[in-house]
């Protein structure tokens, strides 16, 4: 008899309910008319007389033992009933959340920033709703320059002060210009606004990246040299770059800058349409006009510029075929970037 009030008593210590019912399941096994610990009271009739004051005492802190473990199980049962807290089953495995994961834009767009922080590039931002001045004006477009017109550029008010979508981030660079100290070294990624025609190849936002250095004796020369290191790290080691006669207002000279092609590496295949180059970036020379424009001596001064779409770096990249698939957020093309958090 000793030994089982003991391992009741020890069950009784250990005792856990998930809910009200069952509670009343265990006060019957333990306490009902045909529970375990009634059934020890009927047994101790037969108890010899000198054992009787020892299991009547044991028996006695068993029964109310039991009687308040089962009041702080059907109160703590009661509350989490009242409070809705279902009971809770700590061995069920959790539901799968899918994990969302980096979009190409910004993967390529935070690889491309990351390239030239590495190269002491400081990053800048500005708005996205811009004036006149900061997008056209100071970047040495002229008053009839085609850009400036509705079928290209998003105006909100066109005002004699018009307030527009920024056409490209040059607007920072040359908020950049008017505040920052020389020499100056940023790197501005960002989005920006073109009235055009969506289709596989251009859409009316996308993202850009430009960069922009400022300081004494900075030649066409430590341009090629930035933008090579810069393809050979986001394309591979093997890269090749070329250079090819551009315009732009705010550069002069200015270039457009091809890497070799990284799929077929310039035998020719259809991404590089037989060419074996691949078109990545435009760049230059900053104009005098757009240095003097901010207040920087073009005499002492020389910087260059360049500027890159990051939909069109991250096609290049990823062998995006068409530019739509960017903006669609359709899962089965945003889940092929999904190892790529
Ligand atoms: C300042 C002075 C010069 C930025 C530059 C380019 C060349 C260029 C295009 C690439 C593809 C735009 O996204 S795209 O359509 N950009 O070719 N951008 S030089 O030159 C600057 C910027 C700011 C003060």
């Amino acid at each position: 008899m000793k030994e089982r009030i003991d391992a009741l008593m020890a069950e009784i210590n250990d005792l856990k309910c998930a809910s009200l019912q069952e509670v009343e399941q265990v006060r019957v096994r333990l306490l009902g008319k045909k529970g375990e610990i009634t059934a020890l009271f009927d047994e101790f009739r037969t108890v010899a007389p000198e054992f009787k004051k020892e299991f009547g005492k044991k028996l006695n802190v068993l029964k109310s033992t039991a009687a308040s473990k089962i009041e702080e199980l059907r109160n703590s049962a009661e509350v989490s009933a009242q409070s809705g807290e279902p009971s809770f089953d700590y061995t069920i495995p959790g539901d799968q959340y899918p994990l969302g994961s980096r979009h190409p834009v910004s993967i390529a767009r935070e690889e491309i920033v990351s390239i030239f922080r590495k190269f002491g590039y400081d990053v800048a931002e500005g708005p996205e709703i811009e004036d006149d001045y900061h997008v056209f004006e100071a970047l040495n477009f002229p008053p009839e320059h085609p850009a400036r017109e509705m079928q290209d550029t998003f105006f909100i008010s066109n005002a004699e002060n018009p307030v527009l979508l920024r056409t490209h981030t040059s607007s920072v660079q040359v908020r950049s210009m008017e505040k920052l100290p020389l020499p100056i070294r940023i790197i501005c990624p960002g989005r920006v606004f073109r009235n055009e025609a969506i289709s596989a190849r251009a859409h009316c936002i996308f993202h850009q990246v430009e960069g922009l250095y400022i300081d004494e004796n900075v030649t066409f020369a430590d341009m090629k040299q930035a933008i090579l290191l810069f393809a050979r790290e986001m394309f591979g080691p093997e890269t090749k770059i070329r250079m090819r006669p551009s315009y732009f207002p705010f550069t002069e000279p200015s270039a457009e800058v091809d890497v070799s092609c990284n799929i077929c590496h310039g035998k020719g295949c259809n991404v590089c349409k037989n060419t074996g180059w691949l078109e990545i970036l435009g760049c230059g020379m900053v104009d005098p006009n757009v240095l003097e424009a901010s207040g920087i001596d073009s005499k002492k001064y020389s910087g260059f510029a360049f500027g890159m779409g990051v939909e069109r770096i991250a096609m290049l990249k990823w062998q995006v075929k068409d530019l739509r698939h960017y903006f669609e957020n359709d899962l089965r093309f945003l889940k092929e970037f999904e190892t790529s958090i």
